[in-house]
């Protein structure tokens, strides 16, 4: 692709934003960042470092008036192409892609892309973290953190590209092949974004439309896919027609058990999943299961994720903000063996919390509700348990170190996003870390 001398549009001065303006001028284009904030509201260092480059910068209610002729338009991943900023540019007969789609045609290695709704970033960093320690190069990137495009301009010497990749990012792609494509799981979510759940689907199973049987999905068995053109290799911590499966506390491939789960540190039916896809990916890429064990087994599971917090009165307290859909409250609950005060609550993100109420009658002795979402919540499980709504995640903690007795657990788990009360779900999870650790003992 040749951009030299192009003018360029890249909506939104976020990381994606910021990734794709940076390539696209290092590739000669002519580029303008539009973003719907106020500049007041954005990053100061990223809006100079922009300039200091020479990238034309527009914000606040001027990105909308602008009127200047594109040849092509980048779009960030949280743009919705419905939102009237994109909608100026998709009538116009020019390119309109993601930053997923600008990094790929940017990038001459093979990519494994790791989507689902559950589990993408915890496989994402398990697989990059297992390649690099069997000398196979690689980073994690992505809707991870580190944009694609970001990547191809840094031009460091990889193998491989360990690429989490959100129906956010899919939904912009024209070209993007991934030679191993990871299909976690699907449960409802962005809703908000989505007008129906089938929508959502849709734009994640891009992942494979540019695959052809040369190329490998791997892929949960209990998922019916639509037919699809790559080699299919299966896991499932339920069936036992998959390829991986488990078996006696073991993962087995076909019949030989090939990592024992008492030797890694990760837990829950979910996690078994997304060691089973990794290992899975490792194969793929021609490695031996005795190289790929050592690295699983010592991977650390990351912050926010059912992390254990602190101990008090004999009660456990549980920081699992990163559930931010009801899939992820599943697997959290499923994954308790004592009685639970549940907080939960946030961001109004379009769906209701009545598909949970059989298992927080079972598992959940109390719940504390916080933001947007806390009184819709309080009439779902209405008559299921206990519900109060605190005013503050300072508030539910007091609330809930209040009323649980030894041998219960205090989980955090939200089921929806945090953007109504925190900046993100690492901003939620910290608070509640610090608020869990200044409670006396
Ligand atoms: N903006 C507008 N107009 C709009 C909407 C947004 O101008 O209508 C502007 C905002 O003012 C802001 C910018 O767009 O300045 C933000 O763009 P962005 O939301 O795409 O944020 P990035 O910083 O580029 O982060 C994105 C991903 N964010 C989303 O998909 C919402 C990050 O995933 C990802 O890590 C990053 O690119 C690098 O690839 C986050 C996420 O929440 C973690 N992802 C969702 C998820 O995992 O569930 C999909």
């Amino acid at each position: 692709m040749h951009y030299k001398n192009q003018s360029a549009a890249v909506l939104g001065a976020g990381l994606s934003g910021t990734a794709a303006a940076l390539l696209l001028k290092a590739e000669g284009a002519q580029v303008t960042v539009l973003d719907n904030a106020e500049e007041k509201n954005l990053l100061k260092s990223t809006i100079d470092n922009l300039r200091a480059q020479g990238i034309r910068v527009i914000c606040g209610p001027d990105a909308d008036r602008d009127s200047s002729t594109y040849e092509m338009v980048v779009l960030s991943p949280g743009i919705d192409p419905a939102s009237p900023l994109a909608r100026k540019f998709s009538s116009r007969k020019i390119d309109v892609i993601g930053e997923l789609e600008l990094g790929w045609r940017f990038c001459s290695l093979p990519v494994i892309a790791v989507t689902g709704t559950n589990g993408k970033t915890t496989t994402t960093e398990l697989l990059a973290q297992m390649l690099n320690a069997c000398g196979q190069r690689t980073i994690a990137c992505g809707n991870i953190g580190k944009p694609l495009s970001e990547v191809a301009l840094g031009k460091n010497q990889f193998d491989v590209l360990t690429v989490e990749v959100s129906s956010f990012q899919l939904e912009t792609i024209k070209t993007f092949r991934p030679s191993i494509a990871l299909w976690l799981n699907f449960a409802p979510d962005h809703l908000d974004r989505y007008r129906t759940v089938a929508e959502y689907r849709a734009a994640k199973l891009r992942i494979f439309e540019n695959q052809t049987a040369e190329d490998v999905a791997i892929v949960n068995a209990a998922e019916s896919l639509p037919k699809i053109q790559p080699r299919q290799i299966t896991f499932s911590a339920y069936a036992d027609r998959a390829d991986f499966r488990l078996a006696e506390g073991s993962i087995v491939y076909q019949n030989k058990p090939v990592l024992r789960l008492a030797e890694t540190k990760l837990r829950g039916s979910h996690n078994i999943e997304n060691l089973m896809a990794t290992l899975a990916a490792g194969m793929t890429r021609g490695l031996s299961f005795e190289e790929m064990v050592p690295p699983l087994s010592a991977y650390e599971p990351r912050p926010h994720r059912c992390e254990f917090v602190r101990q008090i009165g004999g009660v456990d307290y549980v920081n699992d903000s990163k559930a931010t859909n009801l899939d992820a409250v599943e697997k959290a609950l499923l994954a308790q063996s004592k009685p639970v005060i549940l907080i939960a609550g946030g961001k109004d993100k379009g769906f209701t919390f009545d598909p949970l109420r059989p298992l927080v009658k079972e598992k959940v002795r109390s719940t504390i509700l916080i933001g947007e979402m806390a009184e819709s919540i309080a009439n779902a499980w209405s008559g299921a348990v206990k519900s109060e709504i605190a005013s503050s995640l300072a508030d539910a903690v007091e609330r809930a170190h209040a009323i649980a007795g030894p041998g219960e657990v205090v989980l955090f788990s939200p089921g929806t996003s945090s953007f109504d009360m925190f900046k993100s779900y690492a901003d939620r999870g910290d608070q509640f870390r610090v608020l869990v650790q200044a409670l006396p003992k």
